[in-house]
């Protein structure tokens, strides 16, 4: 059985590309629900209705686990729709808490995700939850994402929106960058070079990919005998969009996507 996974988007590939190097052997389907995208400036009660909507779709492609990449979606659903399900579900939010909390000395952490994800608080209640003592500094960057969709990963105008976003909090003594939102990690570079060397960005899809890989194998569920791992791809709007930021991204060419 496949893995499922999804995102208000395309932006979710980066989490799969990580859950395909961690876990070569497994069939993965991704959902991209591109044609609500964004989820971002969404309420709760609508983006929990899209992600049960996405998980009965999911159900009948027979997966063994899902995967919510969309951080949105795991700050306003996960905790919802866990209860609801048979097979494990994770979001990012949690993996990346604990990723971040690890990855701080001096215990002042920087969140940077949309405005649902930074309104819901959602990091920082894990990361207080971990350690009470940590200060969390939060903002909301929604401009981003449109920016890598274009594939302006490096570009003067992305530096600016960099600058604008991230002044205060490069002025806030964090040692630790919470990139949290699927689009982040495609900016990381540009992030990193202005926050300068004193602070780690700390990207949550590895952390969740190792930690499913950790749930599949404590229910001898991993797939370790395949070869061919077949990947799947569904998007609610025209498949050109995902096929090219697929393209731009991800380690190998897709096509087929439906
Ligand atoms: N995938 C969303 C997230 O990680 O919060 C970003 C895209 C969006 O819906 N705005």
């Amino acid at each position: 059985a496949p893995i499922g996974i999804f995102d208000s988007g395309v932006g979710g590939l980066t989490v799969m590309r990580k859950l395909i190097q961690i876990m070569p052997e497994e069939n993965i389907v991704y959902f991209g629900d591109t044609a609500r995208v964004p989820y971002g400036n969404k309420s709760k009660e609508t983006v929990l209705r899209y992600t049960r909507q996405i998980i009965r779709f999911l159900e009948t492609k027979q997966v063994k686990a899902i995967v919510i990449a969309c951080n949105t979606a795991s700050a306003y659903a996960l905790h919802e729709v866990e209860k609801e399900l048979p097979i494990p579900i994770l979001g990012v939010i949690q993996p990346g808490a604990i990723a971040a909390v690890e990855s701080s000395r001096n215990q002042r952490i920087g969140v940077i995700g949309t405005y649902a994800t930074i309104a819901s608080r959602a990091y920082e209640s894990s990361i207080k939850k971990i350690n009470p003592q940590i200060e969390v500094f939060n903002k909301a960057c929604p401009l981003f994402v449109p920016f890598v969709e274009e594939g302006m990963l490096e570009d003067v105008l992305t530096d600016g929106i960099i600058v604008r976003y991230l002044e205060e909090l490069r002025n806030s003594n964090i040692d630790t960058l919470m990139l949290g939102c699927t689009h982040y990690p495609l900016l990381r570079s540009s992030i990193e070079k202005f926050m300068g060397s004193g602070v780690t960005c700390v990207d949550p899809s590895e952390v969740t990919s190792l930690e499913v890989k950790k749930i599949l194998q404590a229910k001898n569920l991993l797939n370790t005998q395949n070869q061919h791992p077949k990947y799947e791809f569904y998007v609610s709007d025209s498949a050109q969009k995902m096929v090219e930021f697929a393209n731009m991204i991800m380690p190998f060419q897709i096509e087929n996507v439906q």
